[in-house]
């Protein structure tokens, strides 16, 4: 699969490492086609070139606006060369192959980033360079695109390595021009929106595809759009909504939380429900049923759960929509619903049920993204995973197989709970959950605190903590929080240790005969 390497068209504005490449290039025997300025730097560092305009029969025009627009260069660079029509075409008209482009754009976004006025930075949107760029790219079966001067070594190594180029290079490098050509149009719209002073987002470039214009975002006086960025598998993140009003900001957002969290629980280990309030659970139960694993989740914090959003991991039936309108909720989502409960639902004009053909898997990577000041901080989406073999006993006492197995379901809630995130869970089902604070011994104390309250307000002799366990996010940096749960009735504590004061935690955990186990891996979520 090397395609062979015979004419290269270099036209770029950054002119960092360039002519050590094409001069390396052309040590390789590859002939040298350029536009002006780069033609113009090769000639001075003593190498043969020959002028894009003397292949176009055309001179660079209109300032440079047109200088590589012609079928003589968009020829080359998109001919198949083993399509026999195409290689007739570049025969008639006189086209000569084009086998690497070598382009980077006019500084549009340094030039932006200068202060330059409207006019100049007009001037500086590229047109001929994406042009190519993207031509080479879809024609990788043949042409290798290179955007970026960082790539000249790998071009170079690719050569040592045999003649021409092999497919899964060009694949790599058409893959790096189109992020490149859509990051630069992307510059180019965001530039003019605050240029024009276009107040709504809901045309902005974004890496994605308007979904969903929004009423408004996170509060009514927030513009807000949704865009689809062509990751999701089709029937996951596409879900069909039966009814109810249109889905708000707050609701995509929670309704992703909520689903995500339950998909961790694969419909074949049996029911599982979750509660969304404001981006953390209220509520995650399994249950014998569907409507069991609701009812306990309710009963985790039934005040918050007031106006929720609820996931299942199983489609919804008649006796977990009967359930499930006892209260207002914002939205149900689930994978498939059965017409019984599409008809309880139907009776409930402000609820949203929506469903999906599949639940999203938790175990696929993907990538995260957040908007702070000036860009984008990006990573791994969090796939991390405990089993049981991961885990380390670090007390005196190991965690009964009851324990054990509450201590990995708690420890799956957690990762979905803002940091900090304290989790107690009975029986397959948590009882208290405390999110979002910025200290950890203030998480353990308000989740312990309000399953007290629910105690309270269910008539229970104790509150659902005693007998619990519980999971950490992430270390206890001191023993306050261990003995707060302790004090909750807690019998046992997953968290990933790592903590300096480890061994003063884990002296606090065997005073308090409590099991606890280390997973060495931890769950922020901020
Ligand atoms: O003004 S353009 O959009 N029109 C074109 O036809 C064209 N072809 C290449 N700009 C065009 N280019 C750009 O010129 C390249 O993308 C590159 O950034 C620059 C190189 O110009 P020079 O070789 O004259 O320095």
């Amino acid at each position: 699969d090397r395609a062979p390497l015979g004419t290269a068209l270099i036209s770029v504005s950054d002119k960092t490492g360039l002519t050590g490449f094409a001069a390396d290039l052309a040590a390789k025997g590859v002939k040298l086609l350029s536009t002006g300025g780069t033609a113009k730097a090769l000639r001075d560092a003593g190498l043969e070139v020959t002028d894009v305009a003397d292949v176009t029969g055309f001179p660079e025009m209109m300032d440079g606006r047109v200088k590589t627009l012609h079928p003589a260069v968009h020829g080359g660079l998109l001919a198949l060369r083993d399509n026999p029509e195409h290689v007739a075409a570049m025969q008639a008209h006189g086209i000569g192959a084009i086998d690497l482009l070598v382009v980077n754009l006019y500084p549009f976004e340094s030039t932006v980033a200068a202060g330059a006025d409207y006019d100049t930075c007009i001037e500086n949107i590229d047109i001929g360079g994406p042009a190519m760029i993207r031509a080479a790219a879809k024609n990788h079966a043949h042409v290798a695109v290179v955007t970026d001067p960082e790539d000249y070594a790998g071009v170079l190594a690719e050569l040592d390595g045999g003649a021409g180029t092999t497919l899964a290079f060009r694949q790599r490098l058409a893959q790096i021009a189109y992020a490149r050509t859509a990051a630069y149009d992307a510059a180019v719209s965001t530039w003019m929106a605050g240029a024009i002073d276009e107040p709504t987002p809901r045309r902005r470039a974004v890496a994605g595809t308007l979904a969903q214009p929004m009423r408004y975002g996170e509060n009514p006086h927030q513009a807000a759009a949704f865009y689809t960025d062509g990751s999701a598998r089709p029937g996951v993140a596409t879900a069909q909504q039966h009814q109810g009003k249109a889905l708000s900001y707050n609701n995509i957002n929670d309704t992703d939380a909520a689903f995500e969290l339950v998909a961790e629980f694969a419909p074949e280990d049996g029911p599982a429900c979750v509660i969304v309030k404001h981006a953390n659970p209220c509520g995650v139960a399994r249950g014998a049923t569907l409507t069991e694993a609701y009812g306990r989740a309710f009963d985790c914090d039934r005040t918050s759960a007031f106006g929720g959003i609820i996931a299942l991991n199983q489609p919804v039936d008649g006796p977990t929509a009967e359930a499930i309108t006892g209260i207002f909720s914002e939205v149900v989502i689930a994978p498939g619903a059965d017409e019984a409960a599409k008809s309880i639902f139907a009776k409930k004009k402000n609820l949203r049920l929506l469903t999906t053909a599949e639940l999203p898997d938790p175990t696929v990577a993907g990538t995260t993204w957040r908007q702070v000041s000036g860009g984008y901080l990006v990573q791994d989406k969090d796939t991390g995973r405990i089993t049981l073999d991961d885990l380390k006993v670090v007390t005196k006492r190991a965690p009964s197989d009851a324990e054990l197995a509450d201590l990995l379901f708690a420890w799956r809630v957690a990762k979905h709970v803002k940091s900090n995130a304290i989790v107690y869970v009975k029986d397959g089902a948590t009882v208290g959950v405390g999110a979002g604070q910025m200290s950890r011994v203030d998480s353990t104390r308000i989740a312990a605190r309000k399953a007290q309250d629910m105690a309270e307000a269910m008539g229970l002799p104790a509150p659902l903590t005693q007998g619990s366990v519980v999971a950490s996010d992430a270390f206890f940096p001191f023993a306050d929080g261990l003995v707060t749960a302790a004090e909750a009735g807690a019998t046992a504590i997953i968290q990933p240790g790592g903590s300096m004061r480890d061994e003063e935690v884990i002296a606090a955990a065997d005073e308090a005969g409590l099991a606890m186990v280390f997973t060495g891996m931890r769950h922020f979520r901020h």
